[in-house]
């Protein structure tokens, strides 16, 4: 009996898989690219580059030969390099001179146009790609064009996340670099970093009342790890001696 009823048990464990997966690509927006794009060729895959966060959306693309990737670069400074599949982090190009490398594209606030890369698709061969500034590839900023089963992008981002430094790749290979108006691409900009402080007050007293709309959005602005954006803007006053009755 009891092994009959693990037996039912198996059973549905089974029936369950497909199911579980034909909702997981049913999820988010983003995926629905994915499953829109398998059948004709000659379109243009828009793929966002980072942003609010250093990521690729989406970060699994299936395209046919005649489609052309479009990365649109979002805020921050990143790459689209091509690494093997074994190697993430690292630029395929160091031994496969045609392996795609699309250079540094930044974003920065107030920018009325969008950086691109324009990716054909020569091949229905599996692309492993990252992004080669700083630690972004170790952090996940990787995907996969045409991959062969849904779990390659996680073990090509375990990889990755293992992997000690990243390479950068030399040269601009494999698409062309363009730019697109803003209010077309893909992606909504993250929000602008609070504009810098006013100069320092001459008053050491009276800014405390009159500064509370500068300080609440700087706060909250996500560019921690845009490398060279360190935003001061706590005013600590230059008397320490506050005692605190909280312990
Ligand atoms: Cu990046």
């Amino acid at each position: 009996m009891p092994s009959l009823f693990s037996l039912l048990l198996l059973a549905v464990g089974v029936t369950a898989r497909p199911s579980l997966r034909a909702g997981r690509q049913a999820g988010p927006s983003k995926f629905v690219v994915r499953q829109e794009v398998s059948a004709t060729a000659n379109r243009i895959i828009p793929v966002v580059v980072g942003g609010a966060q250093d990521v690729f959306v989406p970060n699994v693309v299936t395209a046919a030969v005649g489609d052309i990737i479009q990365f649109q670069f979002s805020n921050g400074n990143h790459t689209v390099t091509q690494s093997a599949a074994e190697s993430p982090c690292q630029p395929l190009q160091a031994t496969v001179a045609t392996a795609i490398h699309s250079g540094h594209i930044p974003f920065e606030d107030g920018q009325t146009t969008v950086g691109t890369f324009n990716m054909p698709v020569t091949s229905a061969d599996t692309m492993f790609l990252y992004c080669a500034t700083g630690p972004h590839c170790q952090e996940g900023q990787v995907m996969i064009v045409n991959p062969t089963n849904d779990q390659q992008i996680l073990d090509y981002a375990n990889l990755a996340a293992a992997s000690g430094q990243s390479a950068d790749g030399t040269t601009v290979v494999g698409g062309t670099v363009a730019s697109i108006p803003l209010e077309v691409a893909a992606f909504v900009p993250a929000p602008a970093e609070a504009a810098a402080p006013p100069a320092a007050p001459p008053a050491a007293e009276a800014p405390a009342a009159e500064t509370p709309v500068a300080e609440a959005p700087a706060a909250e602005a996500p560019a921690a790890e845009v490398p060279g954006t360190t935003t001061t803007t706590i005013t600590v006053p230059p008397t320490e001696a506050t005692p605190a009755p909280a312990a």
